[in-house]
């Protein structure tokens, strides 16, 4: 008890003290300012009492290091390939009939209607997209064909309090928790209603109102983040998680390794989701890695882990509602290898028939696919039939027009958001710089066309 409410108060300085930290390199960015934040540890008692004593087995002292292995005599190197591959839990066949029949699938029908709608909605919105990309209308597209259901079925099983960190193949997750068509497409066109005021590539999306942490190309930097945002969740004793969703290929980044030691070795109440859809770009699994794929790995960092059939969103789903349970009762990682096949090029910057065959892509997208395993299951359930689905799509493709063809019409944001934003104020050199470019506007009017821009040339507000 004594030890909560030394953390309690620890964490009261070290917030005011951040924010005091903060402001004050914000406001002054000449000034320096030190604050100390003493060290809090997160380690279990329990768990600190097996370390600090000697611990003794057989007449023997323990190392340290390795605290429940025994002794042997005969010398053997453990061989990964003769090692069990982890398996794939699986709740819903590619037939939509339900095989773990022990799990009794206890969603409502609207939140399961839900789920189906939003993947149904996310897979109409990406073939527009990438043509619109491809017209020339954007500059940059990435479709998640095939992973709808990990994305949709993950976010299903969070609260609205969880954060979520993502890599980019994740709007069913964005879409599912309240981002909005209007949301998406004002991103896409870097309008001047984009949160991200324009700034960022199109798909690297971004809410703060729905914990949504804004995408970074930069593969993987997202992973410590989500562990830090988790320590801070547990300091402060609220009742949500953090998940954070990576692809295979992103899982070979050094800040995967320091991500999961760190969630482990300070108890972060922390999901990663690893999508493994078996490429990352050109670069296929078996290129990847040695091992078997990324779910093994948690097991040495300490980490609870389960492997699912990224196709079935109701494996996916059950998986991350366990997870969340584990994570926030035990406060500590835990890490789901949701498998799966990217059936979409990488990127509209890919060409993906140049290293996998067009014969591989189409038996997946002919053989499994999380969007009909689930309309299965809806219709052998008596919950939806084709009447229904085109109903739905037809409206679905029109919301998702109307959207685009309205967000495509809004203005940039002002030029003066090239400047702002970098500090919370405008720094003198980042001034002088502001200024330079309203002379040369001035200068050179018949080069800029900035009738695009919100406020045209005022809107540098530098005059
Ligand atoms: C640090 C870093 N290295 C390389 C890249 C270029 N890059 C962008 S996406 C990508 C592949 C990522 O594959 P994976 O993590 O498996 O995700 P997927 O695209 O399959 O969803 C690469 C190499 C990058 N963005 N950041």
């Amino acid at each position: 008890m004594l030890r909560a409410v030394s953390n309690h108060a620890c964490l009261r300085q070290a917030l005011s003290s951040t924010r005091t930290l903060r402001t004050g390199l914000q406001k002054h960015v000449h000034k320096t300012q030190f604050v100390s934040v003493r060290h809090v540890s997160t380690t279990k008692p329990t768990e600190r009492a097996e370390v600090e004593k000697p611990i003794v087995q057989n007449g023997e002292l323990v190392f340290p290091g390795a605290l429940r292995t025994s002794f042997v005599n005969n010398m053997t190197f453990v061989d990964p390939t003769t090692q069990d591959s982890m398996p794939t839990y699986r709740v819903v066949g590619p037939d939509g009939v339900q095989i773990d029949k022990s799990y009794k699938i206890d969603l409502p029908v609207d939140t399961i209607l839900k789920m189906y709608k939003d993947m149904v909605t996310v897979s109409i919105m990406d073939a527009i997209m990438f043509d619109a990309q491809r017209q020339g209308r954007l500059s940059f597209y990435m479709v998640s064909a095939g992973e709808e259901g990990m994305a949709v079925g993950s976010a299903a099983a969070l609260k609205p309090q969880d954060h979520v960190y993502s890599q980019y193949r994740e709007q069913g997750a964005y879409m599912y928790r309240g981002f909005t068509l209007d949301d998406f497409m004002n991103q896409l066109y870097g309008n001047k209603h984009d949160q991200g005021k324009g700034r960022n590539m199109p798909v690297h999306y971004g809410s703060r109102e729905l914990n949504m942490h804004t995408i970074s190309s930069p593969l993987a930097t997202q992973l410590p983040h989500a562990a830090g945002t988790a320590y801070a969740q547990k300091m402060a004793g609220v009742d949500g998680v953090t998940l954070c969703y990576m692809g295979e290929g992103a899982a070979s980044e050094g800040d995967f390794h320091a991500a999961l030691n760190i969630a482990a070795t300070r108890n972060c109440p922390v999901i990663y989701f690893c999508r493994n859809n078996g490429y990352a770009i050109s670069t296929s699994a078996i290129e990847q890695y040695k091992g078997d794929g990324i779910a093994s790995r948690a097991i040495g960092y300490g980490i609870e882990t389960i492997r699912v059939d990224g196709n079935d969103i109701f494996a996916v789903h059950r998986a991350t509602k366990k997870a969340r349970e584990i994570a926030l009762r035990d406060q500590k990682p835990v890490l789901i290898e949701g498998m799966s096949y990217r059936v979409s090029h990488h990127s509209t910057s890919d060409d993906s028939f140049a290293y996998r065959s067009r014969g591989e892509v189409e038996s997946w997208q002919r053989k499994d696919n999380p969007i009909v395993r689930l309309r299965k299951w809806l219709e052998l359930n008596k919950h939806w039939n084709e009447e229904e689905e085109q109903k739905f799509r037809t409206q679905a493709r029109k919301d998702i027009l109307t959207a685009f063809s309205k967000a495509e019409k809004v203005k940039k944001p002002e030029i003066v958001s090239a400047f702002t934003d970098c500090w919370e104020d405008i720094p003198p050199h980042l001034k002088e710089q502001q200024q330079e470019l309203g002379e040369i506007l001035d200068t050179y009017p018949e080069h800029f066309d900035l009738s695009a821009f919100e406020g045209g040339r005022g809107g540098l507000h530098d005059k």
